[in-house]
């Protein structure tokens, strides 16, 4: 057996009331249905699977209540020494995790966030209304009640946003506003995702948040909202390795699966062979 350094708990999040397209409700459950749990109980003794559902109900009462289940869920597993992984379900899911990092984690953290999308709308600048385009604007406690995190999860400066490439112009004012840092995909080819990386997430802890649209659609097809352009997948398991290998890594999230858009399990393998490599990783030395 190999990784058995850290005590891990997967949490599925089957919600996909966030998004236009809520395929990534049934994500989760495609990924234990594939045998990835058991494939992964193979390489670690410690690894926990546990899943929520989101019940029926509309997005702006079933959310902000699964983030506090979720938050709590989160902040739980982190009290007992365990390392966090969630993956969705729509990145709604988000506004749970750190949320319950903040609450479990005693010092601060940078918050790397991957994605195509900056993720900074609240429901005045939307073009969607859909609530996976506000949760890092929720997490820095904008937006309204029940939906904005109050404390705020995060200040800007703690944040970076990497790979993205479709945003809207008020979501471009709050990177500025609020001192997010961002690298575009022209940064992180000059820097390579490497330098980039190491860059974003500093001398001290932090965790990673990231939007499987982040990754190139020929590479992770499996996603609701895909843009072109993005990072390969090979590049960013490279340069992810040795991160997650980190003892300053507190926590993944994995969002935006969505299987009905998968081609040849290509983003379920992906989605594997990344959390596989926080699980081998994890007996490593510093
Ligand atoms: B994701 C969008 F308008 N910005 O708000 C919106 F382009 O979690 C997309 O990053 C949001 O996948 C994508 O609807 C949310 C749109
Ligand atoms: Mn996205
Ligand atoms: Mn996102
Ligand atoms: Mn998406």
């Amino acid at each position: 057996m190999t990784g058995s350094g850290r005590a891990m708990t997967i949490l599925g999040v089957g919600c996909g009331l966030g998004a236009r397209d809520g395929g990534c409700a049934d994500g989760p459950r495609a990924l234990r249905r594939g045998g990835m749990g058991e494939r992964l109980r193979g390489l670690t003794e410690d690894l926990h699977c546990l899943e929520l559902q989101a019940p029926l109900g509309d997005a702006q009462t079933v959310i902000p209540r699964l983030a506090d289940h979720l938050a709590t869920l989160v902040a739980k597993e982190c009290g007992r020494g365990r390392f966090p992984i969630v993956i969705g379900g729509d990145h709604s899911c988000a506004m749970g995790t750190w949320a319950g990092l903040r609450q479990a984690h005693g010092a601060a953290f940078r918050l790397i966030w991957i994605d195509a999308h900056m993720d900074l709308h609240t429901p005045d600048t939307s073009p969607s209304g859909a609530l996976h385009g506000m949760p890092l604007a929720c997490l820095l406690g904008l937006g309204p009640p029940g939906l904005a995190r109050h404390p705020p999860v995060l200040t800007g400066t703690e944040v970076t946003l990497m790979g993205v490439r479709s945003w809207e112009p008020e979501e471009e004012a709050r990177t500025s506003r609020h001192g997010i840092r961002v690298m575009g995909m022209a940064e992180l080819k000059r820097l390579g995702l490497a330098a980039a990386l190491a860059e974003a997430t500093g001398p001290g802890d932090f965790g990673i948040s990231l939007d499987l649209d982040a990754i190139d659609p020929a590479d992770a097809p499996g996603v609701g909202t895909p843009a072109p352009g993005g990072i390969r997948a090979d590049e960013l398991l490279d340069a992810l390795a040795p991160l997650l290998a980190s003892p300053r890594c507190i926590g993944l999230e994995i969002a935006e699966y969505n299987p009905h858009h998968d081609i040849d399990q290509r983003t379920a393998a992906l989605v594997e062979t990344i959390v596989e490599a926080a699980i081998r990783s994890s007996g490593d030395p510093p």
